[in-house]
């Protein structure tokens, strides 16, 4: 980092990782404050430990009521799918969030503006995706309460400010991350980990593309990603490549859609019923009624790379698009 720390802050931040209780921790914080150079080169740094000073401070005061904090992480999942934005501070992470749903959430020219994630959800085609706004990823420091919200999610967006040096930021989120024991993938087979980690499949949204250099961020991330994960210009304020992003987002869901339909009537094609990928014909009888599964005798399909009407079992595995008459 071009910081250029001097000695006695690398002394005071020491203290600050000892320190044990928050009024310790609060002293040793406002030495760094103190004594941090002011120079460009530690804007980033100093934002960051004034947030941390606005925790401490808030912890003082509040009761420890344990469990509190990881409680607004506590989102609870609605629609076909979950995807989390992640990035770091004042990237555009609000400005998308509210440039493609419904839901409100605070976007502000200064870094950790949202506090707490935030659901939201946004429309494709027949369906809703939730997405869910966070609170920016930072250097050292792990919301509790954030990795069980990415864990549970369904695939990751991470945010990049192509304005901003776009691989420090892809350094810092794939760092926090591990440490979080969380991989993020491309599209592809997924590889396996060891037990305890939880691998998500994430997309690459470089953000601000409306700004003039934001070109050279843009080929720079190319260069080193373009073969690990999807990735896709934007521009959250200017709405650039919306649509995209949503078609882009829709594979990594691993979720597919079929259609029911009963003997002699049309599907109804703006209800699908949505499925893991790999689903049974089973599956989609449990998703109809529970009591559809025991009684099911076979069904019949219509979908591409099939007869029209092609009699299937019951461990038939299904297909996007694909639609169903269930026999019982
Ligand atoms: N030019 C340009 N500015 C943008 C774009 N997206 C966001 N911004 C600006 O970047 C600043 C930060 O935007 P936010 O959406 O609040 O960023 P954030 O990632 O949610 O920030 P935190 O919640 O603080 O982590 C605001 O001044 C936005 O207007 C974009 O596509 N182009
Ligand atoms: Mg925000």
């Amino acid at each position: 980092m071009p910081a250029n720390l001097t000695p006695q802050y690398l002394e005071a931040e020491t203290k600050f990782k000892q320190a044990k209780t928050t009024p310790e921790k609060i002293k040793a914080l406002e030495v760094m404050m103190a004594i941090i150079p002011k120079h460009k080169g530690t804007e980033k740094l100093r934002a960051q430990l004034k947030s941390r000073m606005a925790k401490l401070k808030e912890d003082l005061h509040k009761r420890p009521t344990l469990g509190k904090a990881e409680q607004a992480f506590n989102i609870k999942k609605e629609g076909a799918a979950q995807a989390v934005l992640l990035g770091l501070p004042n990237v555009g992470k609000s400005s998308l969030f509210s440039q493609v749903t419904h839901a409100f959430s605070e976007v502000a020219d200064y870094p950790f503006t949202t506090q707490k994630p935030i659901p939201g959800m946004m429309a494709f085609e027949n369906l809703q995706i939730q997405l869910v706004d966070t609170p920016p990823i930072q250097l050292d420091h792990i919301e509790p309460g954030l990795p069980n919200l990415i864990r549970n999610a369904d695939a990751l967006l991470f945010v990049l400010d192509l304005t901003d040096d776009p691989l420090f930021q892809m350094e810092v989120l794939s760092e926090e991350l591990n440490r979080m024991r969380i991989k993020p993938v491309g599209n592809g087979p997924v590889p396996s980990f060891d037990a305890g980690w939880a691998v998500l499949r994430t997309l690459l949204l470089g953000n601000k593309c409306d700004v003039k250099n934001a070109i050279n961020g843009y080929r720079a991330i190319e260069a080193q990603f373009r073969n690990t994960f999807p990735l896709l210009p934007i521009s959250a304020k200017e709405g650039m490549n919306v649509e995209a992003l949503k078609k882009e987002i829709y594979p990594l869901l691993d979720i597919l859609r079929v259609y029911t339909k009963t003997p002699g009537r049309e599907p109804d094609f703006t209800d699908p019923v949505i499925l893991k990928k790999g689903s049974t014909v089973e599956e989609v009888a449990l998703s109809v009624h529970k009591d559809f599964v025991a009684k099911l005798r076979y069904a019949k399909i219509w979908g591409s790379g099939k007869f029209n009407g092609q009699m299937a079992k019951r461990d038939y595995q299904v297909s996007e698009g694909d639609v169903i008459e269930l026999h019982i």
